[in-house]
């Protein structure tokens, strides 16, 4: 592949439009997802005198979990690296003054193995609201780039330039999936036998959404039906204790780096 995507994603009103146009500003053209009647906004920014990109603007959504066309667009792009509009990262635009229920997308997208940007966007708002966040303290612990952005005043875009830019050099990841049981570790297990596919979570998906997953053929949609009856496996199961295990993690991260109305809320160790 010659060209480098790199997707924007977030949860609906994040501000994700506002930096579409922001990093492409002109140079942007509308078309559709193959099958479906989802816009399929990409355009082109410049990142340096040897490197142009292509900004891909997916649906919002707030889970991977499709409820909706829009939701399922995101999903079959992400579950198919094979797929031509498959990232090179992803920007993923959370609204920092919702940050808990925005880092639920953040954490799937980063556990299907895409290498990722954290966008905090809405930071006035956060701040209005008396929230501070230690952007640089979060990116430690995700062991990812971190930027703050205003994408309605454009601020924050040529620093996010720069590290998109660095980020598709180092391709840093963040995997962090829930604990799997042993149910899960079989399905893995038969899943990447048959696949291929070397990704715990991601194989876990292909197993819970089957049938929701288009670029499959039938065939390999039956195959995976047969694993999941074997095992017995509930996908709505394995979606409520994951989003339960996920928010208890992103918890404890947020303790660490929220600074309510001036409160310091992380622990003093030193
Ligand atoms: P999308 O649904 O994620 O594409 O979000 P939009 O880009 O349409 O933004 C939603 C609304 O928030 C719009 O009215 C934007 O002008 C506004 N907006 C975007 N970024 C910011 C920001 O950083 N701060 C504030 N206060 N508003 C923003
Ligand atoms: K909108």
């Amino acid at each position: 592949k010659n060209k480098q995507v790199v997707a924007l994603l977030g949860n609906p009103n994040s501000g994700k439009s506002s930096l579409f146009n922001q990093l492409t500003g002109l140079r942007q053209k509308i078309g559709n997802f193959p099958g479906v009647t989802v816009d399929k906004k990409v355009g082109f920014c410049r990142l340096s005198s040897s490197m142009d990109v292509e900004i891909l603007d997916l649906p919002g959504t707030y889970s991977i979990y499709p409820n909706s066309l829009d939701e399922q667009v995101v999903l079959e792009v992400l579950a198919n690296p094979k797929n031509p509009d498959y990232p090179d990262l992803a920007v993923v635009v959370a609204d920092a003054s919702n940050l808990k229920r925005n880092m639920l997308l953040f954490e799937q997208i980063s556990d299907l193995g895409v290498p990722a940007i954290l966008a905090l966007n809405m930071l006035d708002v956060a701040e209005e609201s008396g929230i501070s966040i230690n952007s640089g303290k979060l990116s430690k612990i995700l062991g990812i780039p971190v930027v703050e952005l205003n994408a309605r005043e454009g601020i924050g875009i040529e620093g996010l330039k720069h590290t998109i830019f660095n980020q598709l050099q180092h391709k840093k990841t963040h995997i962090n999936p829930p604990a799997f049981d042993k149910k899960s570790e079989n399905i893995f297990d038969e899943v990447n036998a048959k696949f291929g596919i070397g990704n715990k979570y991601l194989a876990l998906q292909y197993a819970a959404q089957a049938q929701k997953l288009m670029f499959l053929g039938e065939t390999q949609q039956k195959d995976l039906e047969d694993i999941v009856k074997k095992y017995d496996f509930n996908a709505d199961k394995f979606q409520s204790a994951e989003t339960i295990e996920r928010y208890r993690d992103i918890s404890s991260t947020l303790n660490e780096v929220i600074i309510e109305e001036g409160v310091k809320k992380e622990t003093i160790t030193e």
